[in-house]
């Protein structure tokens, strides 16, 4: 019995050890198939840096930021004004209900000068989402001149120069690298979705160097 399956289980074994070959080799090039995994999903549903987070600092993981996803500023504004629908408005806190959030978060627009983010309509919102929430997250850079990321961290201001080197990120997948500026009414960006954080505060930077220093951040409650 052992002797009459020692050749197919050998041809097998052969078979397994060459496609094993072959998908290391793709992995590790340049257009490999295993690359796509962490680009963005232009649909709007993917998750490009799923593999970070969770405690991890993200320092040295460049590389993986693509431009997949275009924005125009009607666009926003249009995806801006769906946010109402699961969401209160008390000053200058948006209070999602709903434990889908789907929050837009678009990096110093014009019409008000410095680094700071536009979030829901907003100018730095607090944040405040259901534990357990489920958030889609809509980033786009909106500043001539300027690239911008995103990312919830759970280091809190006062923030460094460096301020992507304090903290972790807050939650797998809740980073996106910086993109390019606005080349005229096309605005870069990114959607991603990930789990909120266990309860508690964090906070939502830019992670370009100075720029959450400068005022680009703002208060994530997770309640
Ligand atoms: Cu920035």
């Amino acid at each position: 019995m052992r002797r009459k399956h020692s050749i197919p289980i050998a041809i097998g074994s052969a078979i397994i050890l060459l496609l094993l070959g072959t998908m290391v080799l793709l992995g590790f090039g340049n257009s490999g198939l295993f690359l796509n995994r962490n680009r963005v999903n232009p649909s709007g549903t993917g998750n490009p840096f799923g593999n970070m987070g969770g405690g991890q600092r993200i320092m040295g993981s460049g590389g993986s930021n693509n431009l997949s996803q275009t924005f125009t500023p009607l666009e926003l504004q249009h995806l801006t004004q769906n946010v109402a629908k699961g969401a209160t408005v008390h000053g200058n806190t948006v209070h999602y209900i709903s434990p889908h959030a789907e929050i837009i978060a678009v990096g110093a627009p014009p019409g008000r000068p410095g680094m700071f983010w536009q979030v829901d309509g907003k100018v730095n919102p607090t944040i405040i989402v259901p534990e357990k929430s489920q958030i889609t997250l809509v980033f786009a850079d909106g500043d001539p001149g300027q690239n911008h990321g995103w990312e919830l961290t759970t280091a809190a201001p006062p923030y460094p120069r460096m301020a992507m080197m304090t903290g972790a990120v807050a939650s797998p997948g809740a980073f996106i690298m910086p993109v390019a500026p606005p080349s005229g009414s096309t605005w870069h960006g990114a959607t991603i979705t990930f789990a909120a954080p266990g309860p508690g505060t964090y906070y939502y930077i830019c992670p370009v160097s100075g720029h959450a220093q400068q005022g680009m951040w703002g208060r994530f409650i997770v309640s």
